[in-house]
């Protein structure tokens, strides 16, 4: 595959108004014509060649303006079709077909359970008709489906419904018009067997729009949430951001069979049905949360994506991070802003700071890439929402919307590059933000190394800051970036000392913000009577990681008291980490940690879902990164170790927690809490594994009247070897078997056992009735779980669980590239793991290399880990 730069960025040589699309659907050999008006760009060369998109496509004929050309007047190639000496403006019909029944990359126009969807971002729309694909050719559509009217009686495309009629045989057709002008990766169309919850909206300004959720019929019922989801998310863009919704109609539709999570199509949102459906007894709260996001999530881009989109694909950021902002702000005023920031980190952190590490690391605003699916990062969607946040921080909430209000007005129907969007909020706060740009073009987790100077004699605290960013594969010499510090000292009583800098007149009460703009600065507070303790980075207001030689007495005295919960939690995980390092020297478990849990879980101004939060320790992953070249099999062992030492020394405390909070009922945020903090107690008391402890375990699963806590017991008890275990397994399949979603869940809790057998396991799970290699949720419950959320059978001394995954990756390879790509990548951080078995993990990634016919998905990530 060709490496792509944004360096050879050209505009296109043809500009497009109108697309008229006619399909006529068919399982096997479904007929397209495209009847498309172009006229020469005119910033384009001179004479430039028109450069059509295809792939997979059958072409049946080509017509210019009317008349139809000969094989002689165009070059068909492997991925599309060029045609030259091309008159200033013309019609171009194109006529070809597509098999949606042998489409298993879920890219273009396929089949999920008999029903027709397309998914045609980044590029999937080439595998419909040959176009220019790409997002800065915007046109408006028309579209017209045909097909049988029995099995698909419900037709859908974006925008507006304009007509409908029969055909003979018994089929029909509808026709849809988008007015809106749209690159062709949000286009979609959807045509089944389908039935609809249906609600209505009146926007600010007094339109009414009808909104509907389409599902199988049998689903009908857990559409409601969806549907509330979708109602708070209009009513809070326009309160939020003044945005209010643009067409009469708003559909989103669930499918069983997708990539990703979900699809901001205009005005027909296609969505993975795990995103969709829920009620108490099949979804989980977190479930709850993450499809009211993900719903917030796609209609949000209606205008950040939609109304202004992505000049060319590194731009993707420009989207996704800003969308990925406003979904997170939009579930942190619905619900607790300090969890929703904890958990986000926590992702961040875990996932986006390791790929920054990895051989794929790269900029929020990549400069390259051989395949584009392979940059759906978290580096683009999660450090790019943090980026977003640098502009709250720095401008406030009023000057974010003035940036974000002048960036509508700017762009308005174009597609822009995340420049362009530093501009807008530049000049609508009259402000100098070019150093923002650092946060833009360099890779890698910025290092802010931190010390303290107490100068009793004059009252100063004088903080020393010096920034640093590690070598990563764009460029080894990095410019500092511009870093907002937000902070607090805490004096030994636990209150906070008023900052005042010197030079200033007035002392601050409450936490400040200090400007980082070079690699070494220092600020010197005064009036400070007593020294004091920093805190520093609150609410984690960069995307940095802090290093501060706080000890454990120091991060157990920033639990209990500083102001900032972020940053009580960020304690709490500092002094588990250190301990886990400490047991990790070999060393024995301090005491401190266990009572500084303790005297968390008895603090009565936490709320519940903070002290949950505050008492998971970090993952296994999380400790791989601090302790390099990594052990895995030594990190789950001293994790472990920890979780026993705190549930031994916290028992009484921690079974009688379990028993206050053993009543939350319902879906309000209060019961959620209370619930997390529940599954959290008992999830220590299970790991001294005792019968006591089990039986709770057992008690709940089948006594649970909501999926939280029977999905939490059965978690714990499938990592037990005990009877209890074999039957919640069993009972759990038989009131699910026929939820496909559910079923995922009992896939995956199985698949993340940490018991001997789970690999044996793992391969008779995907012999069952209920396993398909061809549907994304379902490898990624299986086999996604057991490579990325269970290290102990990943990592088996004997390299079985990384032969699986090879094996596994290169037969998916062949069905769906998209999904084998992300797969394999848990081989990738080889070099990170200790020799042993970073050999092994190589090796499979060399055979992986030397497999034929491998896809561009994952020959970039397997040639990229291996140089
Ligand atoms: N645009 C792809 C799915 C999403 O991020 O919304
Ligand atoms: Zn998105």
């Amino acid at each position: 595959p060709q490496t792509v730069y944004l360096k050879d960025y050209l505009p296109p040589a043809f500009l497009v108004d109108h697309v008229a699309l006619i399909f006529r659907l068919n399982p096997s050999a479904t007929e397209v014509v495209s009847k498309v008006n172009y006229r020469r760009n005119p910033v384009a060369a001179a004479g430039a060649a028109l450069e059509l998109n295809g792939h997979d496509l059958e072409l049946i004929s080509i017509s210019l303006n009317g008349r139809l050309l000969e094989q002689s007047e165009y070059q068909l190639h492997a991925s599309g079709l060029s045609l030259n000496d091309l008159p200033d403006a013309f019609e171009l019909e194109i006529i070809t077909h597509c098999n949606p029944d042998a489409n298993t990359a879920l890219e273009g126009l396929y089949r999920s359970g008999g029903n027709y969807c397309t998914q045609c971002e980044a590029q999937g729309f080439r595998r419909i008709t040959y176009y220019q694909d790409r997002p800065d050719v915007m046109a408006t559509f028309d579209v017209r489906i045909e097909a049988d009217k029995t099995t698909n009686p419900v037709l859908l495309c974006n925008g507006n419904p304009v007509a409908a009629g029969e055909l003979e045989g018994g089929r029909h057709w509808a026709a849809w018009s988008d007015p809106f002008a749209k690159p062709c990766y949000l286009f979609a169309l959807v045509a089944g067997d389908l039935a609809c919850v249906e609600d209505s909206y009146q926007t600010a300004s007094g339109r009414d729009v009808r909104l509907r959720v389409y599902t199988e019929p049998h689903h009908i019922e857990h559409c409601g949430h969806a549907m509330d989801s979708l109602k708070r998310a209009m009513s809070w863009d326009e309160a939020r951001f003044g945005l209010e919704y643009d067409l009469d109609l708003f559909m989103i539709v669930a499918v069983d069979d997708f990539n990703m999570g979900a699809m901001e199509n205009k005005g027909l949102n296609i969505f993975n049905s795990r995103l969709v459906f829920a009620s108490p007894e099949t979804a989980t709260d977190d479930d709850y949360i993450a499809i009211e996001a993900v719903i917030g999530h796609e209609y949000f881009h209606n205008w950040t994506g939609n109304r202004v989109t992505c000049r060319d694909w590194f731009q993707l950021s420009l989207k996704e991070g800003l969308t990925v902002f406003r979904d997170q702000e939009f579930t942190a005023d619905n619900h607790s802003r300090a969890v929703k920031r904890i958990e986000d980190v926590r992702l961040l952190r875990t996932h986006q700071f390791a790929e920054d590490a990895s051989p794929m690391a790269h900029p929020i605003r990549p400069s390259s890439y051989m395949e584009i699916n392979n940059f759906y990062t978290v580096t683009v969607y999660e450090k790019g929402a943090e980026v977003v946040r640098l502009y709250q921080s720095l401008l406030g909430v009023d000057g974010f919307r003035r940036g974000m209000d002048l960036y509508f007005q700017r762009f308005d129907g174009q597609a822009v590059s995340t420049e362009d969007f530093l501009a807008a909020m530049a000049d609508a706060n009259e402000t100098d933000l070019s150093l923002m740009q650092n946060w833009y073009d360099q890779a890698g987790t910025p290092k802010l190394t931190v010390s303290m100077d107490y100068d009793a004699d004059r009252q100063f605290c004088t903080l020393h800051f010096t920034q640093s960013c590690p070598a990563t594969p764009e460029a080894s010499e990095k410019q500092p970036f511009l870093i907002p510090v937000e902070m607090g000292l805490l004096l030994p009583d636990g209150s906070e000392q008023p900052l005042q800098l010197l030079g200033e007149n007035v002392a601050q009460i409450g936490s400040r913000t200090l400007l980082l703009r070079e690699r070494e600065e220092s600020f010197i507070f005064v009036g400070v009577a007593e020294k004091p303790m920093p805190s520093l980075l609150r609410g984690f207001s960069a995307p940095v990681e802090l290093d501060y030689p706080y000890t454990v007495e120091d991060d157990a005295f920033l639990m209990s008291h500083d102001s900032d919960a972020f940053n009580r939690w960020a304690a709490a995980q500092r002094l588990a980490m250190q301990t886990l390092l400490a047991l990790l020297d070999g060393k024995e478990p301090d005491g401190s940690v266990a009572t500084a849990f303790g005297q968390l879980l008895a603090d009565d101004g936490l709320d519940a879902a903070l002290k949950a939060e505050a008492l998971m320790l970090p993952s296994e992953a999380d400790i791989a990164e601090v302790s390099l070249p990594a052990d895995p099999g030594r990190i789950h062992a001293a994790r472990e170790q920890l979780r026993c030492f705190i549930a031994s020394s916290l028992s009484e405390q921690l079974e009688s927690c379990y028993r206050d909070l053993s009543q939350a009922e319902g879906l309000n945020d209060e019961a959620m809490q209370k619930r997390k903090l529940k599954n959290v107690c008992l999830a220590y008391l299970v790991a001294l594994k005792n019968d006591k402890a089990i039986a709770m375990a057992s008690g709940q699963f089948h006594t649970a009247n909501n999926m939280t806590d029977q999905y939490a017991a059965l978690a714990l008890l499938a990592d037990c070897d005990c009877e209890q275990r074999e039957k919640a397994i069993q009972a759990f399949e038989q009131q699910f078997e026929h939820d496909a979603n559910v079923m995922d869940k009992w896939f995956a809790v199985q698949a993340a056992s940490t018991l001997t057998g789970t690999l044996d396991a793992v391969r008779l799970l995907m012999q069952h009735e209920k396993f398909d290699l061809h549907n994304p949720n379902k490898v990624r419950s299986v086999i996604g779980t057991l490579a990325m959320r269970n290290p102990v059978i990943f990592h088996a001394e004997d390299g079985s669980g990384y032969r699986f995954i090879a094996d596994q990756v290169l037969e998916l390879d062949r069905l769906n590239p998209q999904i084998a790509s992300r797969i394999v990548r848990s081989l990738m951080n080889w070099k990170r793991i200790e020799s042993r078995r970073s050999a092994l993990m190589r090796a499979e990634l060399q055979r992986i290399a030397g497999s034929e016919g491998l896809s561009g998905d994952v020959h970039e990530i397997v040639s990229k880990s291996l140089c």
